[in-house]
């Protein structure tokens, strides 16, 4: 019997608890942890896949410096020096020419997010990227509006529920996002043994929408038109009852909805009336909730989506109702560590976007690198990131990064982005590391505590976690130490400032974590950090979009593109594990027969896909769980980039969707990528 270690996966949002046996450095099992109050058990095939990652001779372990196309180890001390150096001289030149990309990972590692901007101080740099813009950057923006801080998210009461509707989101395969809701299948076959439903609307009818009561297709990027629709049904049912006090301006928005036309949005979202009727009279009868997720976010209307997924279920009085979307009190308190976040405080260089939390858009980097003047990026520090694979025409990226004087990455692997860095900085191992679910657990089903120590000391007593290379590189940049607490430090003090008000030991002394119990409610308007703690519903930048929509989606006699996740994966990065990769191809275009027909595709053929910005090429999978009209691709693929160094990943390489998706295509009111919705043609891929 080798020692028990608690700990939480750190892979995907779920956070869930897992014991880890390990005898020495060996890692006997990894299994659910049943004592854990948010996952009580649950825990899917990634999980074991931490094995896989520590244990990966891939793996880097040594700061590595490329010259030409030939890599060698090196030390950290030469690497940070070096990096100082080059740095500097890039910034004596032209103060603007550097920038930061942030990758997902950094909302799994306390430390990350506790130091980031150590590296952004040290660059005195407005240009900064993140993940965020290809995500939830939608939802963030109408939190800040509405809510009066960008982290203020409410999520679905899936415990208590007796109706959640899914739209654009697939928690079957992702677990849950911007919803920490592990062990979703159970939860969900709790629901229904109360009486309840789950209703999942999507292009596709997935893994979630199979174990749904009812599942409605729409058509991609079109979901506003829907909203807009459902919102009057659920007014137009609840003329008489009262709406919360906090809550104004919910008769301004009603007074614009008359302008549209309730059966031309359904055409124009591919939805029946008598689905929206359903929707509504769901609603507005017991506790239930609309959550929206990504599907809804990665597309031209995301911000207005999110917003009009808060004003229905404001408007159907589940806002802060038990059942209903609540507000979870989480230990550690995000709201009052974070800055409530800006809009438009800076402007990019070349086409001029507006920031969003002090971020610019992900799909712009490419252009910031390419274009010459005063401000063209020359340097760029890139942390737990993949975007020549995650963002919009990733291959222009890739290009682009080509160009530049000098690019770091901190990343664990040589892959389709860090094999562009001139120095890969590697962290510590995935199972050394110590973890809380700072960004996380804010979310969470339920209001929890948990922290992880590392499972196993620093294999390389040089080797430094994320944050000390964080700090390190900060500090080589601007010559001054970082003098300021440990992340664990930190954590203690946050959690001791939180409303639980309990240390980090305390915590501690409870391995599978603290349960402080099930979502709250009556938690508004206290919670609220907007103006007056009032909701405004109007909010004019939304109101004014709105006004300006045209009902309709104009006909290119194309395919629209979607995207997908798969179980076993996760983004771009676990690409290189053993176990996750077994099974059959992945990668595939899946496909209506109708449309495969038309385009001459049998199951299994080699089908090119072309858009504006390119063209990949990918076995199609004929299924009718697709909706007419529309075809999927996971992203996350495309491993056989000359310059990698993933050798389980090269030998199932795939193709990447983010060749076709395109960096011009934003949602106006976040800068966030439009992924979904790209304009396609699929015709079978000539045989060489
Ligand atoms: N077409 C399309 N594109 C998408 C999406 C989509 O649905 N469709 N989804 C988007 C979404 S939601 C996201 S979040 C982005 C993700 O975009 P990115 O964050 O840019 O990409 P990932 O693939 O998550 O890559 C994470 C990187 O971090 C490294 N890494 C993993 N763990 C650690 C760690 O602990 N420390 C360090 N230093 N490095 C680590 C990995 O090796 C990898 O290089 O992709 C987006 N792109
Ligand atoms: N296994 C696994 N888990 C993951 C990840 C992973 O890569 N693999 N990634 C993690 C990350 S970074 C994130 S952000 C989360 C995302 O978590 P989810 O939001 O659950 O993301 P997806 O599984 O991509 O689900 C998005 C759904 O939106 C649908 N969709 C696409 N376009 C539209 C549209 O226009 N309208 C509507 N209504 N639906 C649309 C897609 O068909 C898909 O079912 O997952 C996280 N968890
Ligand atoms: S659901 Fe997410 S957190 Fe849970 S075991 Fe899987 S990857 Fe880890
Ligand atoms: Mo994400």
């Amino acid at each position: 019997m080798g020692e028990i270690h608690h700990r939480t996966c750190h892979i995907c949002e779920a956070n869930c608890g897992v014991l880890v046996e390990v005898e020495g450095r060996r890692v006997v099992s990894i299994k659910g942890d049943p004592g854990n109050p948010l996952s009580r058990g649950h825990i899917c095939p990634k999980a074991t896949a931490l094995e896989d990652l520590q244990n990966d001779p891939d793996r880097l372990r040594r700061p590595i410096k490329r010259v030409g196309e030939d890599w060698h180890e090196i030390s950290w001390e030469q690497a940070f020096r070096e990096i100082g150096e080059r740095t500097r001289a890039i910034l004596a030149r032209d103060p603007a020419s550097t920038a930061t990309y942030v990758g997902n990972p950094n909302a799994h590692s306390y430390g990350n997010a506790l130091n980031a901007h150590h590296l952004t101080k040290a660059l005195g740099t407005k240009n900064q990227f993140s993940a965020s813009t290809v995500d939830q950057m939608p939802h963030q923006v109408a939190n800040l509006l509405m809510y009066g801080h960008a982290s203020l998210f409410g999520i679905p009461d899936i415990d208590r529920t007796e109706t959640l509707i899914v739209i654009g989101g697939n928690p079957m395969a992702s677990n849950g996002s911007v919803w920490t809701v592990p062990d979703f299948r159970n939860r969900v076959r709790a629901l229904k043994a109360r009486g309840g439903q789950l209703v999942v609307i999507d292009p596709r009818r997935t893994e979630t929408a199979k174990i749904a009561d009812r599942h409605v297709f729409v058509k991609p990027a079109s979901d506003v038109f829907l909203l807009v629709a459902l919102l009057k049904a659920v007014m137009a049912r609840r003329t008489f009852q009262p709406v919360q006090t906090f809550v104004t301006g919910l008769d301004q928005v009603a007074a614009l909805l008359t302008r549209f036309d309730d059966a031309a949005c359904l055409a124009a979202a591919g939805v029946a009336a008598e689905d929206v009727a359903f929707l509504a009279e769901r609603l507005t009868a017991g506790p239930a909730a609309l959550y929206g997720r990504l599907g809804i976010a990665t597309q031209r209307h995301g911000t207005l989506n999110a917003w009009l997924i808060a004003l229905i279920n404001i408007a159907a009085g589940q806002l802060d109702r038990e059942g209903g979307t609540v507000f979870p009190i989480p230990a550690l308190d995000t709201i009052s560590m974070l800055p409530r976040g800006s809009l438009g405080k800076f402007t990019s260089r070349v086409s001029g976007y507006k920031s969003a939390l002090g971020e610019f858009p992900a799909a712009a980097l490419a252009e910031e690198i390419e274009t010459p003047g005063e401000g063209q990026i020359k340097a760029l520090f890139v942390v737990a990131g993949n975007p020549v694979l995650s963002t919009p025409n990733g291959p222009r990226l890739d290009k682009a990064l080509e160009s530049l004087e000098l690019m770091v990455s901190v990343d664990m692997y040589r892959n389709a982005t860090s094999r562009r860095a001139h120095y890969i900085l590697p962290p510590t191992g995935p199972l050394e590391r110590d973890h809380y679910g700072l960004f996380l657990l804010p979310m969470a089903v339920r209001n929890v505590a948990v922290y992880s120590k590392p499972t196993l000391e620093r294999e390389d007593p040089d080797s430094l976690h994320d944050w000390e290379i964080l700090r390190g590189l900060a500090q080589a940049i601007s010559g001054q130490p970082v003098q300021e607490p440990t992340p664990r430090e930190a954590l203690d003090n946050l959690l001791q400032r939180g409303p639980y008000k309990v240390s980090l030991a305390e915590v501690e002394a409870a391995p599978s974590g603290l349960d402080f119990g099930p979502p709250r409610t009556g938690v508004l308007p206290d919670r609220l950090r907007s103006d007056g703690q009032t909701i405004a519903c109007a909010v004019p930048a939304f109101m004014e979009a709105l006004a300006a929509l045209d009902v309709g989606v104009p006909e290119t006699g194309k395919l629209t593109l979607i995207g997908r996740r798969h179980l076993r994966t996760n983004n771009s990065w676990l690409a290189n594990s053993h176990r996750l990769t077994k099974g059959p191809n992945r990668c595939t275009l899946m496909i209506h027969p109708h449309d495969a027909a038309a385009a001459g595709l049998a199951d299994g053929d080699m089908a090119k896909v072309q858009s504006a910005s390119g063209a990949i090429t990918l076995p199609a999978e004929v299924t009718d769980d697709m909706m007419p009209g529309t075809v999927s691709i996971p992203h996350g693929w495309g491993h056989d980039l000359p310059g990698m160094a993933m050798q389980v990943a090269r030998a199932r390489a795939g193709v990447s969707a983010n060749a076709l998706t395109e960096s011009g295509a934003l949602d106006p009111l976040s800068g966030n990528a439009a992924l979904s919705g790209v304009q396609v043609e699929v015709a079978a891929a000539s045989v060489a």
